[in-house]
């Protein structure tokens, strides 16, 4: 099940504020889905995702496939039971994740070959498989099966990129596993929403071709896959210019694995409703915390004894606390830079549990913000604001 309602337009851009209904609950757009691979945003609880106002998150059905298995996910009658989240989940395909394998994988007409990372077993991903495992994990939003085309062939060392034979290849071989995949969703009776992937690589007129072809199967959403995959700045941003905006207005919008604060924020200006990127939960753990005034790096010997939370205008656990009272002598809540470089130097897992709660409610309060500009009409503002107080510096 799937409507999607457009609230409001910016006149400025192709920015839009929807409304998206799925079959466990409501996501207000622009969103971003904070990443669970394995059935888990790593390091935080549910309840506090919640809490942080997380309406939608990611599984993946290649990891889930290979652990724990469909059998133990298909007795909890699929994924939300499981991991204990309650509200609507988007599952990738296992395309982007199996060609990340690189040479231990085959892809053919059929689908993809490959061993498994985790015990050697020899498996085999179709179109079909993996419509039939995102159906046992009953995923609100199914992604296609896609080959996610690379702007390097082999790697950045071999220095080829993808040509325009290879990328319309792929772009086809895609097209013709997004049929295979909608008659396979079809079959099975999944009420849920399949959403097609254009491809394309860098060249507009296949993404172009792509996105008519995709239409024409009027699946219920559409990716922008295929960006943020080693190219240039520019050419992403090329892609980003052509591509969204052209895809069916009254359907929701998702641009795969992307990306910074700004890339978010240009994102939706270029007509995108989701987003998803391992960005703010990876970092985190690697001591990167993103702010309103750039990224601060907890590591750094600067912050041994700084008193000051991460962001002292924001409202999250880490640098807020919870209950809003101050210490006896007046000093707010929240847990000091000092705190967190001392966690990072010991390594605690609390260190990165509190910069993983922060980063994620950075993104998550950076949507709130774009929603309520769009809503208010101040999108144009908004933008220009963004971009000068990211670069103030914290
Ligand atoms: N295809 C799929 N998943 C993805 C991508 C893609 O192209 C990307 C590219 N940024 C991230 N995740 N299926
Ligand atoms: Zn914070």
């Amino acid at each position: 099940m799937l409507s999607f309602e457009l609230l409001a337009t910016d006149p400025t851009s192709h920015a839009r504020r929807g409304r998206l209904t799925l079959t466990h609950g409501v996501v207000e757009t622009p969103i971003f889905m904070p990443v669970g691979t394995y059935g888990t945003v790593k390091g935080v609880t549910p309840r506090s995702l919640l809490e942080m106002g997380a309406q939608i998150i990611l599984g993946n059905t290649f990891h889930l496939w290979l652990r724990p298995g469909l059998e133990v996910i298909r007795a909890f009658g699929g994924l939300h039971r499981f991991e204990q989240w309650p509200r609507p989940i988007l599952t990738d395909s296992g395309g982007f994740q199996v060609w990340s394998l690189g040479a231990m994988r085959k892809i053919t007409e059929e689908g993809v070959h490959f061993a498994s990372p985790v015990n050697g077993d020899r498996l085999f991903l179709s179109p079909e498989v993996s419509i039939q495992i995102q159906t046992a994990l009953d995923s609100d939003i199914v992604m296609q099966l896609d080959e996610c085309t690379p702007y390097w062939q082999g790697d950045q060392q071999s220095g080829h990129v993808t040509t325009e034979a290879e990328a319309r290849a792929s772009m086809e071989l895609s097209l013709r596993w997004a049929r295979r995949s909608k008659a396979e969703f079809e079959r099975l009776g999944n009420r849920n929403a399949l959403f097609g992937i254009v491809q394309g690589g860098m060249f507009e007129h296949l993404r172009q071709e792509s996105l008519e072809a995709l239409v024409e199967l009027d699946l219920p959403g559409y990716a922008v896959g295929g960006v943020s995959v080693g190219e240039p700045k520019e050419d992403m941003r090329r892609i980003l210019a052509h591509t969204p905006h052209r895809l069916p207005a009254h359907k929701p919008r998702y641009l795969m694995g992307v990306g910074t604060p700004e890339d978010l924020v240009e994102g939706v200006a270029c007509g995108v409703d989701m987003f998803d990127c391992v960005m703010p939960t990876r970092n985190a753990r690697n001591g990167t915390c993103f702010t309103r005034y750039g990224d601060l790096k907890i590591r750094n010997a600067r912050h041994k004894t700084d008193p000051r939370p991460i962001d002292p205008s924001c409202t999250c656990y880490a640098c807020a606390g919870t209950s809003g009272v101050s210490w006896n002598d007046g000093g707010r809540e929240g847990f000091a830079r000092a705190y967190l470089h001392h966690l990072d130097r010991c390594g605690e897992m609390l260190g990165p549990m509190l910069a993983t709660i922060h980063n994620l409610h950075y993104y998550l309060n950076l949507m709130r913000e774009i929603r309520a500009a769009l809503e208010a009409g101040t999108f144009a503002a908004f933008r220009q604001r963004f971009a000068a107080e990211r670069a103030a510096g914290v």
